[in-house]
Formats: structure tokens, C-alpha cells, sequence
């Protein structure tokens, strides 16, 4: 079966990468051609995919492409495109029904798509569905369409494509079998579920039983903080219960393009149905609202060394959403910068994988990451730790940083040293 996937990211890529060496014949498809000229080239642009791979695949067969028209090929159609929310917090679908757009005039009787996109429960029935009987094909019968969210982990070593058991649900039973056929190909375990709905709340449970449980320790954390307990003790020792107990770490906020977006897209879907989901939505106050936190933690550090924020100046370590990655997209560092920036604060931030401050919807500062020195750690007032990259030298930052800012326990104890 000829393999077609759509949107070349941490998705899509890999996904791509492993149908191809599984033998299959495998075009990826992608609207950005620096991506498919790297591709072609035997280039990789994502950090945890060894360029050699690329070649290795390239020779195998797998090519990558910008021309839609090409689909006319595929027996098997995969979408991975991003899901992301509109200005006003609304799921924004607009790559999905974009690429399906696209694809309806080379689409033939025979054939299969898979959304794999985070998406609200529905929309594969409801979206994907009328879009493609638009073009005659019934669904089930000729032409067959499923929903499989996908579960990349980026740079995980252990949990990889193939090992990472795969969700797949079906618009009708024939659409499941077909699901389960094409996804065997590739991951060893396929998890069947009733229906597309399914699949797609599946997901959505997945990520924002992280987000609450996130927002449950940062609230922890700022009660302990008012009780002087150490949460990070509290949490150590509540993970050695070895059942019913799953560990999540307190933080400056949510970051990434999916724990912080997901929690949108069913709430979005519930007020549809009439449906109030109000302890999901005040996980997401909660998780918002870390950043304030932050900055009123530093707010009193510098207080008590007699130091307004107006004037402070400030250096924040690592502007990614998370450590290890290069990906900054709604993290909550820039929040951090923004509020500070704000009340007067001179501010620097230093992120081996972020040289320079991305373009963002809501604000743009032109800031080039700084290098850090031991001599120039002397010049700031702060220093925050927002992303504990495992680059930093944290025992250089603690010896030679006037007052440090904690917000993920990874700093030496020190007099200097305040945890937000
Ligand atoms: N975070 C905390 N405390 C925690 C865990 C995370 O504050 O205990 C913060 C992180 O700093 C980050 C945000 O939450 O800002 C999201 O972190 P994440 O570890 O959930 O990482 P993501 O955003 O890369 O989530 C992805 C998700 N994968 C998919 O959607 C396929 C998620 O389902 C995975 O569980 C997660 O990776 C993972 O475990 O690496």
C-alpha cells in the first residue's frame, strides 16, 4: 500500500520515517518546500531525527513532496497537521479542512484517511465526513475514514513509533478493519475502539489529565509555600505510595502546543451540549495564572534585598516550554519577560536552544539569547530559572548570582537562592 502523510513535523515525520522502513512506498506531504527540499536532500530540521535516517529512507523510497496532486497514488491517506486555537481560545481547523480541501480532486474510490490531529470529539463525523460525500464516495463502502491520535514523544528512546501503542477508531466497522490493517503495518500494538468519537476523546483525556493534575501541584505548591513546607518533598514522598499515585512536578506554567491547548478544544465542544465543564476550566486558572506567581515571588526576593522590579536588572534561564527542547510556543517564560518587562525591569534571558526571540501573536520583545559567563552573572539583580535545561551549570549559577528564582528545584539550596 502506497503511504501518504500529510504535515511533516514531530508528528508526521516520524510517523512517515517508519512506514517507509517498514517497507512501504511512502510520500510525505508538506505546504512548507524548505521542509520537503531538506527532506529530499537528506536533511533533517527536527533535533531528534538523525539526518542519516533521512538518507536512509530517501534510498529506501520514501519522498517527500508539496504537490497534492500526487495523492491520486495513495491507497492510504494520513493527516498530521496542526491543530492549534484561534485568537479568541476557539479550536482553529483550519489546516485539517484545509488539507482535505485540497485532496477532494485526487481523491479515488478505494482509498483510506486518517486524521491523527488532537481534535474535539466529532469532528471526524461531523467535518471530515460531509467534506468527502461531497465527492460522491461513501464512506464504509468506497472509501474509508478513521480517526488514530497520535502519541509522538519527541527524543523519547524508549517509547518509540513502533512501540507506542496506537488508538484507532472507524466510522464504520469496515473503516475500523481497515484502520487496524494500516496501522499494524507499523506499531506493534493496535488498540480498536467503537467509533471516531471515541479516538478523539481518547486523547483529549490523555492530555488534559495532565493539565489538571499540573494545575493540582502548582495550587499545592502555593499553598505549601504560605504553609512553609517544601513542596517538592511533599510530592517525593507522596510518590513513594507504589499504587493510585502518578508523580507531576509544580512549575512556572503551561507550555507547549498541546497540554495547554487541548483542555480548549473539549470545553469548546461541551458548551455545544450545553455542558459546564468548570473544574477543567479552573485548572486551566490555575496553570494561567503560574507566571503572576512567579513574578510575585521575585517581586518580594528583591523587596527583601530593598530592590524594586523598576530597575531590576533581570536574567530568565531558558525561554523553551520545557527543558531539553528548542519548542517555545505558549511558554510561559515569555508571559514572565512580558510582566516584568512591564514594571520597568531590565531583562536579559539566556536558552542554548532558543538564540533569539521567537515572533509571537501576542508580543514581540527583539531579544537575542545572552551567553552566560560567571563574571557577567554579577551584573543582574535576579536571576530566574524557568527551564531547566540540562546545559545550564547550576552550580556556576548559585556561586555567582546575587538572588536566584527556582521555579523547577533544580538550583543547589543556597541563602541566595528563593524557590517561586
Ligand atoms: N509540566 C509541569 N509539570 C509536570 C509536567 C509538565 O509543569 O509535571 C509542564 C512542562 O514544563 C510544559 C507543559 O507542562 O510546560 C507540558 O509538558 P509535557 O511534559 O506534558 O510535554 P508536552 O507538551 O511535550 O506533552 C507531550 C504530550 N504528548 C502528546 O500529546 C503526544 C503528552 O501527552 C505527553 O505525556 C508528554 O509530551 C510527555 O510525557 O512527554
Amino acid at each position: 500500500a502506497h503511504i501518504g502523510v500529510f504535515g511533516l513535523g514531530y508528528v508526521g515525520l516520524p510517523l512517515a520515517l517508519a512506514f517507509a522502513e517498514a517497507g512501504y512506498p511512502v510520500t510525505g506531504f508538506d505546504i512548507d518546500p524548505e521542509k520537503v527540499d531538506a527532506l529530499n536532500h537528506g536533511r533533517s530540521y527536527l533535533s531528534h531525527i538523525p539526518p542519516t535516517r533521512v538518507r536512509d529512507t530517501t534510498q529506501a523510497g520514501f519522498r517527500a513532496t508539496a504537490d497534492v496532486a500526487e495523492a491520486i497514488n495513495l491507497d492510504a491517506i494520513i493527516i498530521c497537521v496542526p491543530t492549534p486555537l484561534s485568537r479568541h481560545r476557539e479550536p482553529d481547523l483550519s489546516f485539517v479542512t484545509g488539507t482535505v480541501q485540497d485532496l477532494l480532486p485526487h481523491l479515488k474510490p478505494g482509498q483510506a484517511l486518517s486524521l491523527e490531529s488532537t481534535t474535539y470529539p466529532g469532528t471526524t463525523e461531523e467535518v471530515l465526513q460531509p467534506l468527502l460525500e461531497t465527492r460522491g464516495l461513501t464512506i464504509g463502502d468506497d472509501f474509508f475514514l478513521l480517526y488514530s491520535p497520535e502519541r509522538e514523544d519527541p527524543g523519547n528512546a524508549q517509547f518509540t513509533t513502533r512501540t507506542i501503542p496506537k488508538v484507532c477508531g472507524g466510522t464504520t466497522t469496515a473503516c475500523l478493519e481497515v484502520g487496524q490493517a494500516l496501522y499494524s503495518g507499523v506499531v506493534d500494538t493496535v488498540v480498536p475502539v467503537s467509533s471516531t468519537k471515541t479516538a478523539e476523546m481518547t486523547k483529549l483525556l490523555e492530555n488534559i489529565y495532565r493539565a489538571v493534575n499540573i494545575g493540582l501541584v502548582n495550587e499545592m505548591k502555593i499553598v505549601a509555600d504560605k504553609m512553609g513546607i517544601n513542596i517538592h518533598e511533599v510530592i517525593d514522598a507522596a510518590a513513594t505510595k507504589p499504587f493510585g499515585f502518578t508523580k507531576f512536578t509544580p512549575g512556572p506554567g503551561l507550555g507547549g502546543h498541546c497540554i495547554p491547548i487541548d483542555p480548549y478544544y473539549l470545553t469548546w465542544k461541551a458548551r455545544e451540549h450545553g455542558i459546564n465543564t468548570h473544574f477543567i476550566e479552573l485548572s486551566g486558572e490555575v496553570n494561567r495564572a503560574m507566571p503572576d506567581w512567579v513574578v510575585q515571588k521575585t517581586a518580594d526576593a528583591l523587596n527583601e534585598r530593598g530592590k524594586p522590579i523598576k530597575g531590576s536588572k533581570i536574567l530568565i534561564l531558558g525561554l523553551a516550554y520545557k527543558k531539553n527542547v528548542s519548542d517555545s510556543r505558549e511558554s510561559p517564560a515569555v508571559e514572565i519577560i512580558a510582566q516584568l518587562k512591564a514594571k520597568g525591569a531590565m531583562v536579559d534571558y539566556s536558552d542554548p536552544h532558543v538564540p533569539t526571540f521567537p515572533k509571537k501573536r501576542d508580543y514581540h520583545f527583539d531579544m537575542q539569547s545572552v551567553d552566560i559567563t560567571p563574571e557577567m552573572l554579577s551584573h543582574y539583580d535576579c536571576a530566574i530559572l524557568v527551564t531547566d535545561h540540562d546545559e545550564f551549570d547550576y552550580e556556576t549559577l548559585q556561586a555567582q548570582t546575587k538572588l536566584l528564582i527556582d521555579t523547577r528545584n533544580r538550583l543547589p539550596k543556597g541563602q541566595n537562592v528563593s524557590q517561586a
